[in-house]
């Protein structure tokens, strides 16, 4: 094998050329488990340390090496545990804001191609969370695709009508319906899972994304556990894990997540919401919020029934949770970068 099975290609070849030091190496992170990561290179797979060099320059939660990642190691063959030097810039990024009243920023995965949006046919369907999920992906840099899992669940009827709503996004996503039951689209899903691309699975605690893994890789790998009777989720799966699968391709499985806080307002939204983008133009101010300036071409929209009202609602509410913590995760960050200044200084002058 070689590291451009992994992924690695010249995007990464030309950033890492700088970082990389005499007597290291480059590895993928395929795990992070409370502190501790799991490499691997085109030999093995091994526990790695962050060196302690690399360790007092991390400045934010999202500097440190998170699954995904390329990193430059030292003693990769040694058997381990190797030493994380370096991160190399990341291609694309999957984060969230950190569950809670704080805003910081919480890496789930990095350098994914593909995501894919896992949402059941039962209970966990619900239009604004998939709003959410694309904001993010696209936020990311990543091609969403939307999976709609447990069709066996419903009748061929209402697996119409839900392919239907979700088709109201308005983005032209792919939507793969499939039972992992009766094994209902499991191929159609396979023919899009390319060699040396990267993947990863996305949604709610108990939608069957783990289930999903052991099927594609054809035994029970990994723990699945039913959910609860109220149809809520158990989070059975607690870490974030990059799988090889047989056919070349790299799938990501990660914990349901409860809290999905957007960042920042990158292009995010506006690739999710296309259509508003394009009614904005014809607003009559420039930074026209869509919030009941005069003049304005989407609320006008909404008004002569171009536009639903809740898809409308839909990208206000990311819209303005987004601004809100775009600006105080830059205040962090600020005041996150001075303290770092004042250890190294600190620092240095205990050296003096
Ligand atoms: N009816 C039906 N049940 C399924 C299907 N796929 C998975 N399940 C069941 O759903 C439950 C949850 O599946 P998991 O694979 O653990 O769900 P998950 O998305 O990995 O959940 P977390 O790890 O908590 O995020 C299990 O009891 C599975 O057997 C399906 O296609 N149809
Ligand atoms: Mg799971
Ligand atoms: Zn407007």
């Amino acid at each position: 094998m070689e590291l451009a099975a992994l992924g690695f290609d010249n995007w990464f070849e030309e950033r890492s050329a700088a970082l990389l030091q005499p007597g290291q190496s480059m590895a993928r992170v395929t795990a992070v488990d409370r502190g501790a990561f799991l490499i691997r290179n085109e030999d093995a797979e091994i526990y790695a340390e962050l060196a302690g060099k690399f360790r007092f320059s991390v400045e934010s939660a999202g500097d440190m090496p998170c699954v995904g990642d390329w990193v430059c190691v030292q003693g990769h063959a040694s058997g381990g545990p190797a030493l994380i030097h370096s991160v190399v810039p990341r291609k694309t990024v999957l984060r969230r804001k950190s569950p809670g009243k704080t805003v910081d920023c919480q890496m789930i995965a990095a350098n994914i191609d593909v995501a894919f949006i896992v949402m059941s046919c039962g209970y966990d369907f619900n239009l604004g969370r998939l709003d959410r999920y694309l904001v993010m992906v696209s936020e990311g840099h990543i091609e969403p695709r939307i999976i709609l899992s447990k069709t066996d669940l419903i009748s061929p009827e209402e697996l119409e009508q839900t392919i239907l709503r979700s088709k109201q996004t308005g983005v032209p996503v792919e939507i793969l319906p499939l039972s992992n039951t009766t094994g209902f689209g499991l191929d159609h899903l396979r023919a899009f899972l390319a060699r040396g691309r990267t993947f990863c699975l996305l949604g709610s605690s108990g939608v069957g994304k783990t289930t999903l893994i052991n099927r594609l890789i054809g035994h029970d790998a990994f723990y699945t556990k039913a959910v609860s009777g109220t149809g809520e989720g158990v989070h059975t799966t607690a870490r974030r894990q990059l799988l090889l699968l047989d056919n070349g391709a790299m799938l990501i499985d990660t914990p349901g997540m409860r809290e999905l806080g957007l960042l920042g307002t990158g292009d995010g939204l506006d690739n999710t919401f296309v259509e508003i983008r394009e009614y904005a133009l014809n607003c009559r101010f420039a930074n026209c919020t869509h919030s009941g300036e005069p003049g304005c071409a989407v609320r006008l929209a909404v008004t002569n029934g171009a536009l639903s009202e809740a898809r409308y609602q839909s990208f206000l509410k990311l819209k303005k949770e987004a601004e809100f913590h775009d600006l105080s995760y830059l205040e962090k960050r600020r005041k996150d970068r001075s303290f770092g200044r004042f250890i190294k200084s600190a620092k240095k002058s205990l050296k003096e």
